[in-house]
């Protein structure tokens, strides 16, 4: 299950730099000349701190870490521009293709200045960018819609109410984006979950807003974001242009309950060419937490509600991903199919217990590795033996 996020913005907001610096794989970047036609997807190693140390211990050949994938593609006032003449049907079927699977969207907001790169809109205005972005998604959902409205008013004529009943579903929907409202925002029972899982909605995709700043403001940007997250008030006063708004699509971002970020694309996907010591180092330097490129990876994985559990021994130490109260044998199943039909029980320590104790040995004698059964929850950071058992 990979799992994928597909990176969103106007023309020229960075989207390039930022898919560099996530999978270090060095598209071309730049002005309208090398703008992203095809699109890039790159899978990108999940940092996760408790590999190395497992490695230590058991000397494993093989250390495998989770992944994400990366899509990046061309910007969306662009994509309506050239490859699709009716603006208001919304993105075009090639720019769709590419982002209607992706678990997530990060959206990219320019506020970096440089007078060097266009601006489609000819200033900068994250939060008036964010409302152009978010048309676009609706324009394209509503033709969504609308095609599967035809569709079930055509059914509904055998009289068979089921698609009465979804084509009054799918009213809704039209109205709620005729009115600017995101489909994430609507209350929706589970039959409404049902029927929007195969529409594919874009507006319905969890989401994280990545503002790509100018260098120099960068750690005032992140302090900026904390102070909002922990939800101390911040007024105006005082902040530059920049800064300003910033402040107002976090501020946006808080009331959406919307994932936020802050990173300079440009300054990550230099140090993304660097040895990963050297860059950290570089940043620690500038007085800047961890790279902006590993935040966005934890937000994506926090934003799908993922965790991550552990398998380790001598042949291999690997990190697994599962959906958060995921019980053991779906955990097991993320390893075989056959681990899941046919599981038994799990053997779990968590990853503190064990690193305390140094071995499975030592933790089964202090008693915190345990014997766990089908309805046991997995936690982030367990490390988990699966015995199973499939018969002829
Ligand atoms: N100063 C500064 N320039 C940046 C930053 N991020 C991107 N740029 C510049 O902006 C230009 C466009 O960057 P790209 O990463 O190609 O933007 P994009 O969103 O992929 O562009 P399209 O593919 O055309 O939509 C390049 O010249 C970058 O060097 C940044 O954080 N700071
Ligand atoms: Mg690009």
């Amino acid at each position: 299950m990979a799992l994928t996020i597909g990176i969103v913005g106007l023309p020229q907001s960075g989207k390039t730099s930022l898919f560099n610096a996530l999978t270090r794989a060095g598209a071309p970047i730049g002005g309208y000349a090398t703008s992203t036609v095809q699109a890039n997807v790159g899978v990108v190693q999940v940092p996760d701190a408790r590999l190395q140390p497992l490695a230590d211990i058991f000397q494993p050949p093989k250390v495998t870490p989770t992944t994400v994938e990366f899509v990046d593609v061309a910007g969306m006032g662009q994509a309506t521009q050239s490859g699709n003449k009716e603006k208001e049907k919304g993105l075009s079927p090639e720019f769709l293709g590419h982002i209607r699977n992706a678990d997530a969207l990060a959206v990219v907001l320019r506020t970096f200045k440089n007078d060097n790169v266009t601006h489609v809109n000819n200033s900068i205005n994250p939060y008036r960018d964010l409302e152009s972005l978010n048309a676009e998604l609706m324009v394209t959902d509503l033709a969504s819609v609308e095609r599967r409205i035809e569709r079930s008013k055509r059914a509904a004529k055998s009289g068979d109410k089921k698609y009465l009943q979804e084509s009054e579903m799918l009213t809704r929907y039209q109205e709620a984006l005729n009115e600017f409202k995101l489909i994430q925002d609507l209350e929706l029972s589970q039959q409404d979950h049902a029927l929007l899982k195969d529409l594919f909605l874009l507006t319905m995709k969890p989401r994280m807003y990545v503002l790509n700043v100018s260098e120099d403001v960068l750690g005032e940007a992140n302090e900026l974001l904390d102070k909002i997250s922990a939800g101390q008030a911040v007024s105006e006063e005082g902040l530059g242009e920049e800064l300003k708004g910033i402040l107002s699509v976090a501020q946006r971002a808080k009331s959406e309950k919307a994932e936020i970020v802050a990173v300079s694309a440009s300054l990550e996907a230099e140090l993304s060419e660097l040895p990963e010591e050297d860059a950290q180092e570089y940043l620690q330097s500038l007085g800047l937490p961890k790279l902006g490129a590993d935040r966005v990876i934890q937000v994506g994985y926090r934003l799908l509600n993922l965790i991550t559990f552990l398998t380790a021994g001598e042949d291999e130490v690997r990190a697994w991903t599962v959906t958060s109260g995921a019980k053991a044998p779906e955990a097991a199943g993320k390893i075989h199919s056959d681990i899941e039909r046919g599981f038994i029980r799990a053997e779990v320590v968590h990853f503190n217990d064990f690193m305390e104790c140094g071995s499975f040995a030592a933790a089964t004698k202090k008693g915190v590795l345990r014997l766990e059964g089908k309805e046991y929850v997995i936690k982030d950071g367990d490390i988990a033996h699966f015995r199973f058992n499939v018969g002829k």
